[in-house]
């Protein structure tokens, strides 16, 4: 759009900038920057239009926009142009996804290079390294407390060798994803030491008060995110004489966006990060950007303003990578995040399916997919050139995030049905064989989350102790339905390092005194090899569940319905344990797939009506692409086998 207030603003700026900028081939930029101008400027302009140096921080932004896409590199810059011109590229069904430590999985980053091979013979193309940034040793949060943001945790090793990774890692046409954590840094971070020095500048980044009169008015509707290990959201801080935000843990000292310098600062981080070759950025706790007094301070306008124009930001200098939001918030909300009233997504291009994630859960604890059925049809439409990232667990607790409504549309009352789940995933409720752990317990209002590895709360754990090859066999069914349904459901499946072993909890956390208190170390172990050589040896549960995940991932791979381009139809069956909807190439009609999932520990039926009245089913036969059999209904029926699934082609 031409807007003459803000390109005579832009060509005021363009003449301020330092001189050596001038001097470099610009061209793309400047066709960039050109064309998102207005959008930033407006942006710019609603959030910190009241400030007098408003214009002195409008000539930073675009200085930092030019200075990082000077430095980014040829190979870079050409990845940029092809992207945009093949802009649907993420959209693709061959992507899938894992997430991993590097230190837990492969000892560093020069060790991952070595383990590449593993995550190709299984099929993942895209490699989310858990945060590897400078942290302290003790108050890590798992990465996510970071130190200095432009430093790897010497640990994993060098820059250098994020990116030799990420050079590797291309030529092996695979994606790396690496966090950004733009909510807050380590209470050791320099501005945060400053801070407490006393510089003032400094104590600007943070929300830092003389006492408690405001932080009071906060904590009125502000809920508590860690609040067995870290509760309330403000810590004193003693060297400052001042109370510090710190909605996380005490040591998360939260970034304060009021102030433009914060978020100049970030976008430049996230454009360091860029170019050094980074595909994805995941931005991490989304959400909780803005803080408003009087408001849970969650999901606030403003913070989606912030995410516009970071990837404003990120489009002028590197338009070829993408966000991913991880906004683990109801599912109404977290739709918000791909950029609302848009085509192309504004805020992230991608973003955790928490919803869909907490609906699979509940299907396993039930068994049956009443819930899941509601949750599902009621999932917000996503943009078009946006795609969910569908996982079945990630190294966080799992939250219970399913809408009420849907609860009780499902004849649940909310609170009751989620103290079901929590008991039944701890294993308290009779018979449950899970083993989780609950997280997060808030006797205040009710709310707890659940730990524990996908094999623990699945079941395997006990079934392995009990010897008991039934339920080790459901287990296994259970761990691979809940993976067929994320490869096929539409988005990019992004898997969790161990799963596929059926990796089991771990109390190795206990023994270390910073991690003990956060049981979420319990399914956050060190990957063990040993374990993975097993999975070539037929017939080990690891050999089961390896083989069947590796299978399912090279026909999705295949299988153009399901690239993510709109094309899922949700289809009602008259029988509730069954999820069932088709996926169709949008390039030809007739390529499609019919999935369906029983999470019924019975054998089910699936009437047919509904299938055939969407093409299905027109003959009397159709092919299984996992097993390669031919499904043959009769009397109008298909039976699908307990905690099993069909994909299901003519
Ligand atoms: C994220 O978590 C990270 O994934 C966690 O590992 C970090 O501890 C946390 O941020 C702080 O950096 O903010 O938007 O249910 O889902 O803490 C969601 C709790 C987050 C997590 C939540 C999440």
């Amino acid at each position: 759009m031409y807007e003459q207030a803000s390109h005579s603003l832009l060509n005021e700026i363009l003449v301020e900038l330092k001189p050596e900028i001038g001097n470099f081939r610009l061209r793309h930029f400047y066709t960039r920057l050109g064309a998102n101008f207005y959008a930033i400027h407006s942006l710019f302009h609603l959030l910190y239009g009241d400030r007098p140096d408003l214009k002195g921080k409008m000539v930073k932004l675009v200085e930092t926009l030019a200075l990082r896409y000077i430095e980014r590199s040829p190979h870079l810059r050409r990845s940029d142009l092809e992207r945009e011109k093949n802009y649907n590229w993420f959209m693709s069904q061959k992507w899938v996804g894992m997430a991993l430590y590097c230190d837990r999985f492969a000892g560093d980053l020069k060790g991952l290079r070595a383990k590449l091979p593993y995550l190709q013979e299984l099929g993942v193309n895209m490699l989310h390294i858990m945060p590897i940034l400078d942290c302290p040793p003790d108050n890590s949060d798992g990465g996510y407390a970071v130190r200095n943001f432009r430093r790897i945790d010497p640990r994993f090793g060098t820059t250098a060798d994020v990116e030799a990774l990420a050079a590797t890692l291309k030529k092996r046409d695979m994606l790396l994803v690496l966090d950004v954590v733009v909510n807050h840094t380590s209470n050791e971070h320099e501005w945060a030491q400053r801070a407490r020095k006393g510089e003032q500048k400094y104590q600007d980044y943070y929300f830092v008060f003389e006492d408690r009169e405001i932080p009071d008015i906060y904590e009125e509707a502000m809920p508590e995110i860690f609040p067995v290990t870290s509760p309330g959201n403000f810590t004193w801080n003693e060297e400052m004489g001042k109370w510090v935000m710190t909605v996380f843990n005490s040591y998360q000292w939260d970034l304060n966006y009021r102030n433009p310098a914060v978020l100049i600062e970030m976008i430049d981080i996230i454009l360091f990060w860029a170019n050094k070759g980074a595909d994805i950025l995941r931005l991490d706790a989304v959400a909780f950007l803005w803080k408003k007094m009087g408001s849970a301070c969650q999901n606030e306008r403003e913070a989606h303003l912030l995410l516009q124009l970071m990837k404003d930001c990120c489009q002028v200098t590197a338009p070829g990578v993408l966000f991913i939001a991880e906004a683990i918030v109801s599912p109404g909300e977290i739709a918000k995040y791909f950029g609302e009233d848009a085509i192309n997504a504004k805020e992230c291009e991608i973003a955790y399916n928490a919803s869909l994630m907490a609906l699979l859960w509940d299907a396993v604890a039930t068994k049956n997919a009443n819930l899941l059925n509601r949750g599902v049809k009621n999932l917000p439409d996503k943009l078009e050139r946006a795609t969910w990232l569908n996982y079945v667990r990630c190294h966080d607790d799992i939250g219970l995030g399913f809408d009420d409504n849907d609860a009780r549309l499902s004849g649940y009352d909310p609170f009751l049905h989620r103290r079901f789940l929590i008991d039944y995933f701890t294993g308290k409720f009779p018979g449950s064989p899970a083993r989780g752990l609950p997280f997060g317990d808030n006797p205040k209002t009710g709310d707890t989350r659940i730990s524990g590895s996908l094999a623990s709360l699945v079941g395997l754990e006990t079934a392995l102790e009990h010897q008991n090859e039934d339920a080790i066999e459901a287990a296994i069914k259970t761990i691979v339905l809940l993976h067929s349904m994320i490869l096929s459901f539409g988005g990019i499946p992004l898997l969790y390092y161990g799963d596929a072993l059926g990796m089991l909890n771990s109390l190795e956390y206990l023994a270390d005194p910073f991690k003990r208190h956060d049981n979420r170390w319990v399914h956050r172990s060190h990957f063990d090899w040993n374990k993975a050589e097993k999975r070539s040896q037929s017939g080990t549960v690891e050999q089961r569940i390896f083989s069947a995940l590796k299978k399912l991932i090279a026909l999705r791979k295949e299988t153009t319905p399901f690239a993510d381009l709109d094309n899922r139809q949700l289809l009602a069956t008259e029988n509730p344990n069954l999820l069932v909807f088709s996926r169709t190439d949008t390039q030809n009609s007739r390529n499609r797939v019919l999935v369906a999932g029983n999470f019924n520990v019975e054998a089910q039926a699936l009437h047919i009506g509904t299938p055939r009245s969407h093409g299905f089913f027109q003959q009397d036969a159709m092919k299984d692409l996992c097993s390669g059999m031919r499904i043959v209904s009769e009397n109008d029926t298909v039976i699908i086998p307990p905690l099993s699934f069909y994909w299901l082609t003519d």
